[in-house]
């Protein structure tokens, strides 16, 4: 009897398994016509998987579950494969890597992800304490491949497929090239291990996410699809069906999250200000930022359509410590992400000595600082906002000094200037 694999063809944990199968040369089939969420909810199904999930896979000697579990077994059908090293010292540290890929790395991704897949409240907080759990372990991962091109030894075994299927969300979804720049070595053998004859037969190509997914309820609600009706008997029509577009690496099977209504923002009447020219000509302004930048900046706002803002955060007396303020206002603009359609904002970290200022300024569609980031983003209380008066000319005098970082600010050095944008 064959090994029938329970399935999507397009999750992470299916794929350490196929992956596994074709390192150990073992042949294993899709189980026919799966369909997730309606075949692992079947009696048969969680009298194989009681917890209804998939991977499943079927052997002749009854079903196993967990995706870990059946690599693992997979691995060991044929004895002639290096997947498990060669010595019991290989093998603890297999296992070793196994449970840090499981427990430091998929579980912090998983995380993340879920909340901005909407598959999980999206708790700010908790995301910042995964993504930072995450970055420990791949700055530790990155530390053992600085002098290491596998994890144990000197070819791919067990660890290194379940480590890469592990990543994969996170490069795809979440993990933009200036997070990943951080951990050169973790790069360079994610990219030596996708790139495989074996992994790319699985994968196929793997493009790393360019930004990390929006949070819901910034995301654009999927369309719901109807169905084209072919009339009876028309083989013209038959013949023309659309192919299934074939999902990309990593494009979970999950069950899709519930649209979302649109943004109240995307409702309001037009502005001649287009947010993405205003934060081009900003980064391109590289000489005369006063006579270029400023100017445009001027030339293009729209009072009617944006409005400013300056905040001043309310606990200063805090900010003792450098780098854990800037780390504060670092997390502030991150969990801003969800506002980058909305907003262009400058944030200045004031003082050459402790307790360190934060101030910042603010543009925002609309005449508001908008609801939903109130709602969602829970720095925006530890801030007081004023509205920026453009009639004021030393208000606005103000709004381009913080533009430009313009040092010394307010007759203090600067000892950051971030940029939203
Ligand atoms: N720890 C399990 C995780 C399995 C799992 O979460 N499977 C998801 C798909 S990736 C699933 O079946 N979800 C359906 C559900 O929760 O009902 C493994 O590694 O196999």
């Amino acid at each position: 009897m064959a090994l029938i694999l329970y399935a999507g063809k397009v999750n992470k944990n299916s794929y350490k398994i196929r992956i596994t199968a074709d390192y150990a040369g073992v042949k294993l089939e899709l189980a026919p016509n799966f369909e997730m969420g309606v075949t692992n909810k079947t009696p048969e199904f969680i009298k194989m998987n009681p917890i209804g999930k998939i991977p499943v896979l079927q052997t002749p000697d009854g079903p196993i579950f967990e995706s870990n579990a059946i690599s693992r077994y997979v691995a060991r059908l044929k004895a002639d494969n290096s997947l498990y090293g060669s010595s019991l010292i290989d093998y603890g540290r297999i296992e070793q890597w196994i449970d840090f890929a499981t427990l430091e790395v998929d579980a912090n991704i998983i995380y993340w992800l879920k909340g901005r897949m909407g598959n999980a409240p999206y708790l700010p907080p908790g995301e910042e304490a995964a993504i930072s759990a995450l970055k420990r372990a791949l700055a530790a991962l990155n530390l053992h491949l600085a002098s290491n091109t596998y994890l144990v030894g000197h070819s791919i075994t067990l660890a290194d497929i379940i480590l890469t299927c592990n990543l994969i969300l996170g490069f795809i979804k979440l993990m933009t090239k200036s997070f990943t720049s951080e951990f050169p070595h973790v790069e360079r053998y994610f990219w030596t291990l996708v790139n495989q004859p074996n992994f790319k037969k699985t994968l196929g190509e793997v493009k790393q996410a360019d930004s990390v997914l929006p949070v819901p309820s910034t995301r654009k609600p999927a369309q719901p699809k109807e169905p084209a009706k072919p009339k009876a008997n028309d083989p013209k029509k038959e013949a023309k069906k659309e192919p299934v577009k074939p999902k990309e690496a990593g494009e979970e099977e999950e069950e899709a999250p519930k649209p979302k209504p649109k943004n109240p923002l995307d409702l309001l009447p037009p502005s001649k200000m287009i947010l993405d020219e205003w934060k081009r000509l900003y980064s391109n302004t590289k000489t005369n930022f006063r006579e270029v930048a400023i100017k445009g900046f001027w030339d293009m706002y729209d009072p009617e359509g944006y409005s400013l803002w300056f905040c001043d955060y309310k606990y200063n007396e805090e900010n003792t410590v450098s780098f854990v303020t800037l780390n504060k206002v670092g997390g502030f603009l991150q969990r801003m992400d969800l506002a980058r359609k909305y907003a262009f904002g400058k944030m200045l970290v004031i003082g050459s000595e402790p307790p360190f200022k934060v101030k910042g300024l603010w543009l925002f569609r609309g005449q508001e600082v908008p609801q939903f980031v109130i709602d969602e983003c829970y720095d925006m209380e530890l801030y007081e906002w004023k509205k920026v008066d453009i009639s004021d000319e030393a208000q606005k005098e103000r709004v381009n000094q913080m533009i430009e970082d313009q040092e010394p600010f307010e007759g203090e050095a600067l000892l950051d200037a971030k940029c939203f944008k």
